[in-house]
C-alpha cells in the first residue's frame, strides 16, 4: 500500500502540475507507481476555517501533505486586496500545518514565495535572509503572511521533533492550468491572455509599466517535479528556493511571447501601471546541489506550451 498524498490548492496551477507529475503516461511509471494522490480544492474544504481542514484530514487521513493552497494573483492584485491576501493566506497556512501535526502527518511540504523577502536586501537571495528586512510595499500583505509559515514550521521542527515539514519558495510560477485573470493574474499569463485577444480582435497589446523590471520564471512542472523530490527525499531545515536564477526583462519576456503569437500589431508600455519590485535574483545553488541532474525547462518552451494550452482550452481555463 503506498503513502497517501493530500494535496491542497490541488486544482490550481502548481497542485494540477503535481497530479501529472504524480500520474504519468503507463510507459513511464517507474518509481511513481501506486502513488496514492488527493487532490482538494477551495470547492472541498475552506482552508480558512480550522473546523473543516479538521474535517478534510480526518476524511482523508494523509500520510504526507502537499500544501500548495493559497490566496494569490500577481501585482494589481497584490496592492489591491492587501488585507484579504494577509488573512486569508495566515489562516489557512496556520489551520493547514497544525491540523497535520494534530492528525499525525509526518511530512509536509509548504510553498513560501520570492516575493516574501526583504525588498532591500543584498542580493542574490537566499534563504537565511527571509526575515532581514520589510517586503516590497505592493505586496506586503502576502508576504508577511507567508513568512509566517516559515516561522510556523521552524518553530514546530523545533518543538515536535518527529516532524520533517519543509517550505519551497519558487520564483514567480507560470504554466498550463494557470489564473488567466486580466485583473488579478500574474504577468505570463495575464499578457498571454491579452495577446491572444489583441491577436483575434486586432486591437493593440498593452503590457504595464517600463518593461524593465527583471523576473525568474519558473514552469510549473518544473515545480512540481522538485517539489514531489522534496516531499520524498528532503528532511532538512533549510526552506530551498526553486529558481532557475537565470533574469529576464519583462521586455524580453514580452518579446518572447511576440514571437509565440507571431503577433504584428503594436505593442504598447502603459507608464501609468506599476512596475513593483524592480528585481528579486535567487540564489539556486541548494536545491542545483541537492539535484544536480535536473534540468529546467527553457523559457522559450515552457512559453510555447503555456501558449498552446491556452489556445486549445479557452473556453474552460480560469480568469
Ligand atoms: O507576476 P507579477 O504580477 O508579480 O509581475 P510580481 C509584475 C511585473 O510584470 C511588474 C509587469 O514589473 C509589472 O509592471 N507587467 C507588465 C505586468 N504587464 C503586466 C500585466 O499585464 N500584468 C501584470 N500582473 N504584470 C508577485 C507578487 O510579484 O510575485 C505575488 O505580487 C507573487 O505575491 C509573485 O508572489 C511571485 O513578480 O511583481
Amino acid at each position: 500500500m503506498s503513502e497517501k498524498i493530500l494535496i491542497t490548492g490541488g486544482n490550481g496551477l502548481v497542485g494540477s502540475a503535481l497530479a501529472e507529475v504524480y500520474t504519468p503516461p503507463p510507459d513511464q511509471m517507474g518509481e511513481f507507481e501506486n502513488k496514492n494522490i488527493i487532490r482538494v480544492g477551495s470547492a472541498e474544504y475552506n482552508l480558512i476555517n480550522k473546523s473543516e481542514v479538521n474535517l478534510m484530514f480526518m476524511n482523508h487521513r494523509p500520510k504526507k501533505v502537499i500544501h500548495a493552497a493559497a490566496r494569490v494573483g500577481g501585482l494589481g492584485s497584490n496592492m489591491k486586496y492587501k488585507g484579504e491576501y494577509f488573512y486569508d493566506n495566515l489562516m489557512m497556512n496556520a489551520n493547514v500545518i497544525d491540523q497535520a501535526r494534530i492528525w499525525g502527518v509526518k511530512k509536509l511540504v509548504a510553498f513560501l514565495t520570492t516575493c516574501a523577502f526583504p525588498a532591500e536586501v543584498e542580493y542574490p537571495l537566499d534563504h537565511t535572509k527571509i526575515h532581514l528586512g520589510e517586503p516590497h510595499e505592493s505586496n506586503f500583505g502576502y508576504a508577511y503572511a507567508k513568512r509566517m509559515a516559515e516561522v510556523q514550521i521552524r518553530a514546530y521542527r523545533e518543538q515536535y521533533r518527529s516532524l520533517k515539514y519543509s517550505c519551497v519558495i519558487p520564483t514567480n510560477i507560470y504554466g498550463p492550468n494557470d489564473n488567466f485573470s486580466l485583473e488579478h493574474g500574474h504577468v505570463v499569463p495575464m499578457l498571454i491572455h491579452k495577446l491572444y485577444k489583441a491577436q483575434r480582435d486586432g486591437t493593440d497589446f498593452t503590457v504595464w509599466g517600463s518593461g524593465k523590471p527583471l523576473r525568474e520564471f519558473i514552469f510549473s512542472r518544473d515545480v512540481a517535479k522538485l517539489t514531489q523530490w522534496v516531499l520524498d527525499k528532503y528532511e532538512g531545515e533549510a526552506p530551498l528556493i526553486l529558481s532557475t536564477s537565470d533574469e529576464i526583462t519583462i521586455e524580453h519576456l514580452v518579446d518572447l511571447l511576440v514571437k509565440e503569437f507571431k503577433f504584428k500589431g503594436k505593442v504598447k508600455f502603459d507608464s501609468s501601471k506599476p512596475d513593483g519590485q524592480y528585481r528579486k535574483p535567487s540564489d539556486n545553488s541548494l536545491i542545483k546541489d541537492l539535484v544536480p541532474a535536473f534540468k529546467f525547462t527553457p523559457i522559450e518552451e515552457g512559453i510555447k506550451e503555456t501558449v498552446q494550452w491556452l489556445k486549445e482550452n479557452y473556453d474552460e481555463a480560469r480568469w
